[in-house]
């Protein structure tokens, strides 16, 4: 702890009660107090989490990193956690029909991004304790910090760890981002809620790969939310997983008893544009890179770059069997430069089938030079062979 002689006497549990009280006032809507000693039950599991292979590599690969605060601040004496909700539903949500069919945004992703939303938050935080406590220090992170924001979050008293992972706040549910500060202030620490998901077990039950692997556990390699943010050619059974999503999964938390009636609108950077985040989903097919900097660039679900969220509209229109998108696919498919994109096109060709597309395959198959894509086009043209057999068998 920091030896700042004005400190001495200082009331951190008033000083605490204020800055909760504060929180809506800064745009939060809940905050938690947590001590900063290391992690050592979330080290342990993050090393077995590793072992079993469950990682996305999107996390910090440091695990001492992301489980000793003293390793990334000097001399931390607690981390404030806060969380801000966000919308569950559009408001009035476009249709998708044939011959104008739309992909989706995960809710994390509705609204600008929420990086910069809770940065600006924390900011504000630090400028608030600054006035009050001269010589605090502090250090802010949101998702892309090395520690682990839900176990920040879980010891701070701000939601219980769930079964579908998330952090869910009693009074707000699992629509929530997280964020902390580090600080050398002794402020005192909140308890840790208990668990409230009892017997209950629809997260897992409805999760559609079995991502969820046990209650809290997460494989994150069959997670569609993280499938959607690869950027390579995916298996067949995993395409017809990602429906119609474009970016993240909401499932679990759609599923979740918690949830119900949660829908929180009182932070209006956070709505959504129902355009789109329910966009349609041809046009995604030529978006150009400035077009798409320009409407999706400030949302979180963009961050992978277009290519990502092209592969899963592709996907989508396959998934959806539209017709009408056989023309643009056969583009992709002869002319796009990315082999992965090629391929996928391939399999979506696959799934809507036709001779035109059935024509567009036996043509690209002759004229493919890479090797994983001709391939997807083999395959492809199987589907539809053993698809017009069965449907002869049919007639
Ligand atoms: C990597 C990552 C992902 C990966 C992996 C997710 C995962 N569950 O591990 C992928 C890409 C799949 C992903 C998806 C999503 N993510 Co994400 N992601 C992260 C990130 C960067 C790191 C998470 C991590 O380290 N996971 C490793 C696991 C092992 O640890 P952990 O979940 O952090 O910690 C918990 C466990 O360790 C558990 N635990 C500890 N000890 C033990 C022991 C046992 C026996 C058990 C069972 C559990 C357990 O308790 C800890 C606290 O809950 C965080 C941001 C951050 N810096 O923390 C965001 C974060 C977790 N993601 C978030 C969100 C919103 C999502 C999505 C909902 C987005 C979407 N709509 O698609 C999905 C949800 C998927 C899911 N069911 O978890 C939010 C969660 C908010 C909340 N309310 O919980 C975070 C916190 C970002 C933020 N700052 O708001 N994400
Ligand atoms: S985000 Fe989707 S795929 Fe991932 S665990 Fe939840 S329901 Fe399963
Ligand atoms: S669906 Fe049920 S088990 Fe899953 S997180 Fe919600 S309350 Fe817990």
């Amino acid at each position: 702890m920091d030896t700042d002689p004005t400190w001495t006497g200082f009331d951190w549990q008033a000083l605490k009660a204020e800055l909760k009280a504060a929180a809506p006032s800064l745009g939060i809507d809940d905050i938690g107090i947590a001590s900063a000693d290391p992690f050592t039950e979330l080290k342990e599991r993050l090393l077995r989490h590793r072992e079993l292979g469950r990682e996305s590599g999107f996390e910090e690969p440091d695990i001492e990193l992301r489980t000793n605060p003293a390793l990334l601040f000097d001399r931390p004496a607690s981390i404030i956690a806060i969380a801000v909700a966000y919308p569950s539903k559009l408001p009035d949500p476009p249709k998708s029909e044939p011959g104008a069919r739309r992909g989706i945004f995960a809710r994390a992703s509705w609204g600008i991004d929420y990086h910069s939303a809770l940065r600006d938050r924390l900011a504000r935080l630090e400028k608030w304790l600054e006035e009050r406590v001269p010589g605090m220090r502090a250090m802010s992170m949101v998702d892309t910090g090395a520690l682990s924001d839900r176990a920040v979050a879980e010891r701070a008293g701000l939601g219980w760890s769930a079964k579908n992972c998330s952090i869910i706040s009693p009074k707000l549910g699992s629509w929530i981002y997280l964020g902390e500060t580090i600080t050398n202030l002794p402020l005192p620490p909140d308890t840790p809620l208990e668990d409230q998901c009892g017997t209950c077990n629809k997260c897992i039950d409805a999760c559609p790969t079995g991502a969820l692997v046990g209650p809290g556990q997460l494989d994150s390699n069959k997670c569609v939310s993280f499938l959607t943010q690869t950027k390579t050619m995916l298996s067949d059974t995993y395409m017809r997983k990602i429906g119609n999503r474009l970016y993240g999964c909401d499932t679990c938390q759609i599923v979740c008893p918690a949830n119900k009636g949660k829908n929180w609108t009182h932070h209006p950077e956070l709505q959504p544009d129902p355009e789109l985040a329910k966009p349609l989903l041809l046009p995604l097919l030529t978006i150009g890179n400035r077009e798409f900097k320009e409407k999706f660039g400030s949302a979180s679900g963009a961050w992978r770059g277009k290519k990502p969220i092209q592969r899963n509209a592709i996907i989508a229109l396959g998934n959806f069997r539209e017709q009408s998108a056989v023309p643009a696919l056969i583009d992709v498919l002869r002319t796009d430069p990315r082999p992965e994109l090629r391929g996928t096109a391939a399999w979506s060709l696959g799934m809507i089938g036709g001779e035109e597309a059935a024509e567009a395959l036996r043509i690209a198959y002759t004229t493919e030079t890479n090797e994983e894509t001709s391939a997807a086009i083999a395959r492809a043209m199987t589907a539809l062979s053993v698809e017009s057999e069965r449907s002869g068998e049919l007639q």
